[in-house]
């Protein structure tokens, strides 16, 4: 165990690691026998005090008693769940020989180092990539979470950052626009309501269904998945009808042309209404509530990116604080991700400061198809026959899971889990490692939610024979013979390597001083003395083709764009399979009190759309298109349209009644232009009493 830093009243400092906007500092009780006690939130000013309910709760998962703890190596038939204990220089030893014959016999690109955001932490979250790079394995095209959000941000604005969220205290209105922060970063909701409490700020938000957030909403717009785009022109063409535009910002710091006017022009609330099933009414109150203040905060979320015109969509959105000017007020302009803040320098964390091979990039969100061995995903390499798995649990998350399981459960498939707990994904493993938690091994952490730089130091015993990713892949790299300085380092030295690369304190001037405020003074964090394109300006007219491959569908202006999922008399319904709010993603489905809080897998049904398919609350229904059929419970539910159903998830699969999960059903076609898994992009079929 390491040195215990800014030991408090027995708390230590810490940080949370979740896929999580709020990257909350994080206050650590350790018990005596070195143990994970309670759990609060830190001092650092964006955290306030305030974490999730799920984390303050950690102590139940960090001592579960499924917790891995040993090397296990599969006896029975795959996906049996028979498995036997092994040393784990037994298991280095056998993961070598599995990967070095693929090699042999398919090259270097037959092996997919398959990675996610299970920690934030850098260094442990690059861990296999890092390894990939320089074994010159398949490399990852990550398009599970951001990337419809990032190319539709970077289409108007050009760089990905945007105003602070402490600001809010200052706005008069808050947008919160296709995301569900009483869910999915709580810390938002924390700052919101001190603008409402101390300003009488309005809270709107955007989204299908009446979440937890859009309850507390002054206003909630209700719309169709997928309409966004259409829902914001519609606003602009208000905002320019009624004189509510910033003419002088738009001539200044933006593209803003006639031939924009022109097309806004058309882009009507009758037009709109149409499109999202919103009446005009709402939509036309809407542009006059945002067009009346500057002091607009406008939080864009991910979750209506996750459609397949996405990208479209966050453009779209993003132009509304152009349109006002919002961004030259304090408390005014718009956040998505801050990530470009942080300036760090990971070309060495990433195995990339010397040469490598330019290997293929598959993607993660097409694994079925790949392990089908679909040509195209494979990109004309060769079939992928070696996979190690670290941070992700791709059986649950990972759409077409019923292609997912099938690739996975194949026979000349070798499959190595990193993991902390027997998930879906590890139960259809050759090999399962256990993995270290967040306050057992150290780290770094950006947030895309605020602007502080933190780490955190190992301040507990790794439990029986748990061990980070990073001494995973060292130990796995030296058995291999791939030489790289960083695999002779320890996380503290990588961390320091990276922070001084960056130009920043080091690793324990860090720890000193807890965090680093990488936040820009008003004039460059709002943008005034210029967005992140070469002419400073804010693009209307995005240049798409240095987005992503496929953009000539792209809209030339903001717009709606018609490539979703149809609906079609067999498939009458969209559905939405949206973030719980006591997992995280998949993790934390292993604790009870995460499970009790969050029932059983059910489906909210409109009563008119129940009563036209004969479901009454609390019966079993199924669900359908042609990737499969998932049969779960229904409950009633007037906060969606009719044609809108929503699935809070994501539950593992064994959880549904007949043991397959939600993203059966979602497809796993890209999004435009740059790829992007669309979730929330899917069109079913409903069948009462869970028959076929
Ligand atoms: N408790 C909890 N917290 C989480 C997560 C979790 O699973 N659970 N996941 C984490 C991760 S990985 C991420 S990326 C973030 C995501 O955090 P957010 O930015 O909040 O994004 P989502 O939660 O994906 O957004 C979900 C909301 O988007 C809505 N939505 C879906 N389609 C549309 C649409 O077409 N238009 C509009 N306007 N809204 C739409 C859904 O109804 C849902 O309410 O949260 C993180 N935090
Ligand atoms: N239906 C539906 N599906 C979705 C989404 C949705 O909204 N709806 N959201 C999508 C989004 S935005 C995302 S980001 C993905 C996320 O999907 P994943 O990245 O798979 O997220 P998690 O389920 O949190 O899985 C992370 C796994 O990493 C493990 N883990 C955590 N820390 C460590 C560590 O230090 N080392 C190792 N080796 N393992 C660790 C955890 O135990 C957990 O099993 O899901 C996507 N799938
Ligand atoms: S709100 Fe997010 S960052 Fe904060 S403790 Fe919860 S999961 Fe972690
Ligand atoms: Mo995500």
């Amino acid at each position: 165990m390491n040195d215990r830093p800014n030991r408090k009243n027995n708390f230590v400092a810490s940080v949370c690691p979740h896929d999580c906007p709020s990257v909350c500092a994080l206050k650590l009780e350790i018990t005596e026998d070195g143990r994970l006690g309670k759990v609060r939130g830190g001092e650092q000013p964006y955290t306030d005090g305030v974490i999730c309910a799920k984390v303050a709760r950690y102590a139940e998962r960090a001592n579960h008693p499924e917790r891995l703890l040993r090397p296990l190596r599969r006896i029975g038939p795959k996906g049996s769940g028979r498995f036997e204990p092994i040393a784990w220089s037994d298991a280095i030893d056998l993961v070598a020989e599995r990967l070095l014959q693929a090699i042999d016999q398919s090259g270097p690109e037959t092996v997919w180092p398959y990675h996610y955001a299970g920690t934030m932490g850098l260094v442990q979250r690059a861990a296999l990539r890092r390894l990939g790079h320089l074994a010159g394995w398949s490399r990852q095209h990550e398009t599970f979470c951001v990337a419809l959000a990032d190319a539709g941000w970077q289409a108007g604005v050009g760089i990905k950052r945007g105003v602070d969220a402490r600001e809010i205290v200052d706005s008069d209105i808050v947008v919160v626009w296709g995301g569900n922060p009483v869910h999915t970063q709580v810390n938002f909701m924390h700052w919101t309501q001190k603008a409402r409490k101390e300003r009488g700020a309005k809270l709107v938000v955007v989204d299908p269904y009446r979440t937890p957030t859009a309850e507390k909403a002054d206003v909630h717009l209700m719309l169709k998945p997928g309409t966004d785009g259409a829902l914001a022109c519609a606003v602009m063409h208000v905002l320019l009808a009624e004189g509510l535009a910033d003419r002088t910002f738009l001539a200044r710091h933006t593209d803003f042309s006639p031939s924009v006017e022109r097309h806004l022009a058309n882009r009507t609330p009758a037009w709109a209404a149409d499109i999202t099933g919103l009446p005009v009414d709402e939509i036309v109150a809407f542009a006059r509530l945002y067009g009346a203040t500057q002091r607009s905060f406008l939080r864009v979320g991910y979750g209506f990116t996750r459609q397949r015109n996405g990208a479209a969509a966050m453009h779209a959105v993003s132009c509304l604080p152009a349109m006002t000017g919002a961004w030259q007020a304090q408390g005014g302009g718009a956040l998505y991700g801050h990530s470009a803040l942080y300036g760090l320098d990971r070309t060495f964390l990433n195995g990339l400061d010397g040469p490598v091979a330019p290997t293929r990039q598959l993607d993660m969100a097409k694994l079925g198809a790949v392990l089908a061995g679909d040509e195209r995903a494979l990109r004309g390499g060769p079939p992928v026959t070696a996979m190690l798995i670290q941070n992700t649990n791709p059986a649950v998350v990972a759409p077409e899971s019923l292609a997912v399981r099938h690739g996975l459960l194949r026979d000349d498939l070798f499959v190595c889990v990193h993991e902390q707990f027997m998930t879906d994904t590890a139960r259809l493993a050759d090999v399962v490692l256990p993995a270290t938690m967040f306050h057992e091994h150290d780290d770094l952490y950006m947030a895309s939610g605020h602007t502080f730089l933190q780490a955190a130091k190992a301040v507990a015993v790794a439990p029986g024979e748990c061990r980070s990713n990073h001494d995973f892949v060292s130990l796995l790299a030296a058995r291999l013979g791939i030489a790289h300085p960083a695999f002779a380092m320890d996380a503290a030295s990588l961390i320091d390597r990276v922070l001084r690369d960056s130009g920043k304190p080091g690793f324990d001037d860090l720890l000193r001083q807890r965090w680093l405020d990488c936040a820009l003074p008003f004039g460059q964090a709002h943008f005034l003395d210029g967005f992140g394109h070469p002419d400073g300006r804010f693009r209307f007219a995005p240049d798409w083709s240095a987005i992503g491959p496929d953009h000539e569908v792209m809209p030339p202006l903001p717009d709606h764009l018609e490539v979703l999922e149809q609906s079609s008399p067999e498939v009458p319904f969209r559905l939405v399979p949206a973030p719980a709010r006591h997992f995280l993603n998949s993790t934390f489905t292993e604790t009870e009190s995460s499970r009790s809080a969050g029932e059983r897998p059910t489906v909210l049904i409109h009563p008119d759309a129940a009563r036209a398919s004969g479901v009454a609350d609390g019966d079993l229904v199924r669900l359908g298109n042609r990737r499969g059929s998932v049969r779960l419970h229904a409950r009633l539910f007037d906060g969606v349209q009719p044609a809108t159903l929503v699935v809070e998830s994501q539950w593992p699969n064994t959880s549904f009644v007949d043991g397959i999960g939600i993203n059966t059903l979602v497809g796993a076609e890209p999004g435009f232009p740059n790829g992007g898994a669309a979730y929330h992009d899917t069109a079913v079929w409903m069948t009462a009493g869970g028959a076929n």
